[in-house]
C-alpha cells in the first residue's frame, strides 16, 4: 500500500524537479542531505510528505504503533534556569508557589502504582541544589528496591550537568555511579534547539548543544539507551531545526544509542514567549514527516500525546509517527500548564488502544527498551485475553 502510494508519486509528471529526486532517495534507501531537509520544510505539501514518511514508516515499523504504560514523577518546579519556553518552573525566591517533594513522598507516590501493571516511571523535573547526587542515587537505590522491574527512565543532560558539576565527577563518572544505583534510560529533553543563536535566547544557561550531546555519547557508550527530542515552532526558523536534527544524525552514526526522536510542540501559554504564535496543526504533521524522512538511522518517531492532544496524536500516524508514548495518569504538569488540550492527560490502556486502531494501525503495547509486552491487535478488554487464545492444560 505505501509502496503503491510512493510510486503513483514518482509516475506524477508534473511534480517539481527537486521533490522528485528527494522521493527517489526515500525510494532507494537513500539518505537525505540538509538542503533536501530545507527544501522539504519550504516547499513541500503535505500530502507529498505523508507519502514519503509513511513509505519509510512502514518499512521500518509495519503496522505497528507502540505505546507504553508509564506514570511520570516531578520532584520539583523549583529551578534555578528561567528557559522562556517554560510555564512550570518557579525562581527558588519563589519557592512557595513551587513543590519540591522528599525522596519519601517520591517512594510513596511510587507505591501508589504497586497494584497496577505500568513499566516505566519517568522522572524529570526543575534543577535545585537540594536534590543533588546523593538525592538521586538513593532515590534510584530505593525505587530499585521497592519493586526491581520498574524501568527508571530519569533526568536529563540539564539536571546532570548541574549534578555531577556539583559532585566534581567527570559525566563518565557520574553516568556510572548512576547506573549502579538504578537507573535504565534517558529521557530526551532538555535538547530544546541546538544553535546557540536560539539556544542562548530561550535556555540561556543551562548545559549546551555540546554539553548535551556528550552525556548522551557517554550514557551510550556504557551501553545505555536514550531519547532526543526538539523544540520546535517559536522563534527558530527551519534551517535551525535542520540544524538540530543533522548533529542528533551524526551522533546516532556514531553510538546507535537513540531509540526514538520526539518533536515537542512549542505551547506559549503562561511563560515568557507567549506573544509568539503557536504554529498550526499541519505544520506539525509536516514537521513529524520531515524528521522521519530525514532521521534516516532512528528506528522510531514519536508523538507526545499530552502536548498535542489525541486528535492530532492519531492523524501523525500518518505521517511518520509509530509511538505515541504511554498511559500518563495525570502524572505531568509541563504541558498543561503551557496550555495544552490535555489538562489533566490520563489514557486508560483501552483508550489508547481504541486510539491507535480507529486510525487502522497495530496498537503494540512495549516496555521502554520496544520489546513487545503485549500486542493489542485482537484483545478482549472484557475477558483481558488476546482473541483466539487457547489456554494450555497446567501440568502438574
Ligand atoms: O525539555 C517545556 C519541553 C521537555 C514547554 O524521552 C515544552 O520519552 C513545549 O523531554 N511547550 C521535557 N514544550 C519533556 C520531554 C519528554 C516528554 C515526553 C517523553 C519524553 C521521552 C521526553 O518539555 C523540555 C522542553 O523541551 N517543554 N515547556 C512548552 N511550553
Ligand atoms: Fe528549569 Fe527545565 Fe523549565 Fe528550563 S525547562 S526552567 S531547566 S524546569
Amino acid at each position: 500500500m505505501n509502496q503503491h502510494s510512493l510510486k503513483i508519486l514518482l509516475e506524477e509528471n508534473s511534480l517539481d524537479k527537486t521533490l522528485k529526486s528527494i522521493a527517489v532517495k526515500v525510494e532507494n534507501s537513500e539518505r537525505i542531505s540538509d538542503d533536501d531537509c530545507i527544501y522539504l520544510y519550504e516547499n513541500a505539501a503535505l500530502g507529498f510528505l505523508g507519502v514519503l514518511a509513511n513509505y519509510i514508516r512502514e518499512n521500518k515499523c509495519g503496522n505497528n504503533t507502540y505505546f507504553n504504560r508509564n506514570f511520570h514523577v516531578e520532584p520539583t518546579n523549583i529551578c534555578v534556569y528561567t528557559c522562556t519556553f517554560c510555564a512550570y518552573s518557579r525562581l527558588i525566591k519563589q519557592r512557595e508557589e513551587g513543590w519540591e517533594l522528599s525522596i519519601e513522598q517520591i517512594l510513596d507516590n511510587i507505591k501508589k502504582y504497586d497494584s497496577k501493571p505500568v513499566t516505566e516511571v519517568h522522572i524529570t523535573g526543575g534543577v535545585v541544589p537540594k536534590q543533588d547526587f546523593a538525592f538521586y542515587t538513593e532515590l534510584f537505590r530505593k525505587i530499585k528496591a521497592h519493586r526491581p522491574e520498574l524501568h527508571i527512565k530519569a533526568l536529563t543532560p540539564v539536571e546532570y550537568h548541574y549534578i555531577f558539576k556539583k559532585a566534581k565527577l567527570s559525566y563518565a563518572e557520574g553516568m556510572a555511579k548512576m547506573i549502579e544505583a538504578g537507573l535504565d534510560s534517558m529521557p530526551g529533553g532538555g535538547a530544546e534547539i541546538f544553535h546557540p543563536e536560539i539556544r542562548d535566547q530561550i535556555a540561556g544557561g543551562k548545559c549546551s548543544a555540546e554539553e548535551w550531546l556528550s552525556m548522551h555519547e557517554v550514557f551510550h557508550k556504557l551501553g545505555q539507551r536514550s531519547n532526543a527530542t526538539m523544540l520546535y515552532g517559536h522563534i527558530e526558523q527551519f534551517w535551525h531545526r535542520v540544524d538540530h536534527m543533522r548533529q542528533l544524525r551524526d551522533l546516532q552514526d556514531k553510538t546507535g544509542g537513540f531509540q526514538t526522536f520526539i518533536p515537542l510542540k512549542f505551547r506559549n501559554k503562561n511563560n515568557q514567549l507567549s506573544h509568539v504564535p503557536e504554529v498550526s496543526a499541519i505544520e506539525d504533521l509536516r514537521n513529524y514527516a520531515i524528521s522521519r524522512i530525514y532521521l534516516d538511522n532512528f528506528d522510531h518517531i514519536k508523538a507526545y500525546w499530552p502536548m498535542i492532544g489525541r486528535t492530532l496524536a492519531q492523524l501523525s500516524m500518518a505521517f511518520g509517527v509509530d509511538d505515541i508514548d504511554g498511559t500518563i495518569d495525570d502524572t505531568t504538569k509541563i504541558y498543561s500548564m503551557a496550555g495544552s488540550e490535555e489538562q489533566s492527560p490520563t489514557l486508560t490502556t483501552e483508550e489508547l488502544v481504541n486510539m491507535i486502531k480507529s486510525v487502522g494501525r497495530r496498537p503494540i503495547e512495549r516496555d521502554t527498551l520496544y520489546n513487545v509486552v503485549t500486542d493489542f491487535e485482537n484483545y478482549d478488554f472484557s475477558t483481558n485475553k488476546a482473541i483466539g487464545f487457547v489456554e494450555l492444560p497446567v501440568i502438574q
